[in-house]
């Protein structure tokens, strides 16, 4: 393990004069492993394919879909796969089996069943996002679906059924939600609800965007719909839930919400909130461990990149990069904007670390939505692994971008990763990480 100030000697030590140049540690760099994956998701019955039902009045929601999550839903030991799935449009009805959201149950040898329906967890409605966890502490994991107008709540009876609780929670489906995620903002043990709200949307909006004369329709940009703020529910210990949007210093924050990951970022032991929104400033809900939050995004550097402008901020995680013990952040979005790297100072202050990083370069052609920080190759450093998608033909494709101990090493290994990363990175499912699947009781913080 190295200190922040050693990573940032390293990484930007090739921006700097040779005789100030300080000689890199290579001796991990050459330890490492190759990072390969091999597409198994067919083999092993994971047959998901996400239906947004695209239409030629180019509905805004048909670009936001979908959502999975890994749980271990039956206590095996081994983890299962949720995606989440849209509906018809206009009437926002699974009217076919088609549009099912999906369960499926991990066999052991890399074999998968779909068992949704003995399940019963096919849903309802156009769904978004979802996350999974144990909200009663009955130590079985809970599903929470987020969607259009119809987020549901689904209480795990461990017994291989799930029982649709939304109305006796009292979880309202009054917005167009895109995520959620569980987390413990007043530390009393059990799981409180955060649900992240994009904007205003009908079936009716029939606002033409493109070019009539061409008949060129296209999706409207985002500045089109209102914002919404977002909503956080405090688990009241007995299935029921309070929204406490209001009381919580969140309801007068408006964005366009896309995802949330949650992480100690002060470490000051209350876990605080990061939402990405859509074209508009990010927020850093800083919680102040006495039942409310204070948005911090701009005064703590993560609003907005170094231009001072927004972008379509879409994924983000939450967690420390570099190994100093405070969580970093990483957002994804669209070609040109680079994904934002915000490192965090210690002292509630991140800089702008993308250019530094080299991630800007590797990135700004790329439009992302998943992204996390993972360890692929056990080398004590996260790796970055990224979901992208081409913006203008919406052509899923991924890239791994690995984080190295210096910027000799990281160099090299990009170098490497660019030439092989389109034929020998590959994942092991169709879906791996969603943009808004939060399977851990607290997402972003390990
Ligand atoms: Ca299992
Ligand atoms: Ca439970
Ligand atoms: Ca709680
Ligand atoms: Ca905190």
């Amino acid at each position: 393990m190295v200190s922040r100030r050693d990573f940032l000697a390293g990484a930007s030590a090739f921006l700097l004069p040779q005789s100030s140049r300080k000689r890199p540690d290579l001796k991990s760099s050459f330890a490492l492993s190759p990072i390969r994956f091999r597409e198994v998701a067919q083999r092993a019955g994971l047959d998901f394919v996400l239906q947004n039902n695209p239409t030629p009045r180019k509905h805004m929601i048909e670009t936001m879909p979908g959502g999975v999550a890994a749980l271990d839903y039956n206590n095996d030991g081994r983890v299962d796969i949720f995606f989440t799935n849209g509906a018809s449009i206009p009437s926002l009805e699974k009217d076919s089996p088609k549009f099912f959201n999906r369960l499926y149950r991990n066999d052991g040898g890399m074999k998968f069943t779909d068992v949704t329906s003995e399940a019963g967890v096919a849903g309802a409605g156009y769904s978004m996002g979802t996350a999974a966890a144990d909200f009663n502490n009955d130590g079985h994991t809970d599903l929470l679906v987020a969607g259009v107008y119809r987020n549901i709540l689904y209480r795990n009876l461990g017994n291989g059924k799930f029982e649709d609780v939304t109305e006796k929670a009292g979880i309202k489906s009054d917005k167009w939600s895109v995520a959620a995620g569980w987390f413990d903002y007043d530390n009393d043990g059990w799981l409180d609800l955060f649900v992240v709200n994009y904007a205003h949307w009908t079936p009716d909006f029939d606002r033409y965007c493109g070019e009539r004369d061409r008949n060129l329709r296209v999706y409207c940009h985002p500045k089109y719909f209102e914002g919404l703020p977002n909503t956080l529910y405090r688990n009241r210990r007995d299935g029921t839930f309070e929204d406490v949007t209001a009381k919580a210093g969140i309801a007068g924050h408006i964005g366009r919400g896309m995802s949330v990951a949650f992480a100690d970022y002060d470490n000051d032991g209350f876990t605080d909130v990061f939402v990405t929104n859509d074209n508009l400033p990010n927020f850093l809900f800083h919680n102040r461990g006495d039942g409310t939050f204070e948005e911090v995004a701009l005064q703590a550097g993560v609003a907005l990149t170094n231009n001072g402008l927004p972008v379509a901020s879409m994924g983000a995680d939450f967690r420390d990069f570099d190994n100093d013990g405070l969580c970093d952040l990483n957002v994804t979005a669209l070609a040109g904007e680079t994904f934002p790297l915000f490192q965090n100072l210690a002292k509630g202050s991140f800089q702008d670390a993308t250019h530094k990083s080299r991630l800007a370069a590797l990135s700004t052609t790329r439009s992302g939505w998943s992204n996390g920080f993972f360890d692929f190759n056990n080398d004590g450093w996260n790796s970055r692994i990224l979901e992208t998608v081409r913006s203008a033909t919406f052509r899923w494709k991924r890239a791994l971008i690995l984080h190295a101990r210096t910027a000799a090493a990281l160099l090299r290994i990009l170098t490497t990763m660019e030439k092989s990363t389109s034929s020998s990175a590959r994942l092991a499912s169709r879906r791996n990480f969603g943009r808004t699947s939060v399977p851990a009781r607290t997402a972003g913080s390990s």
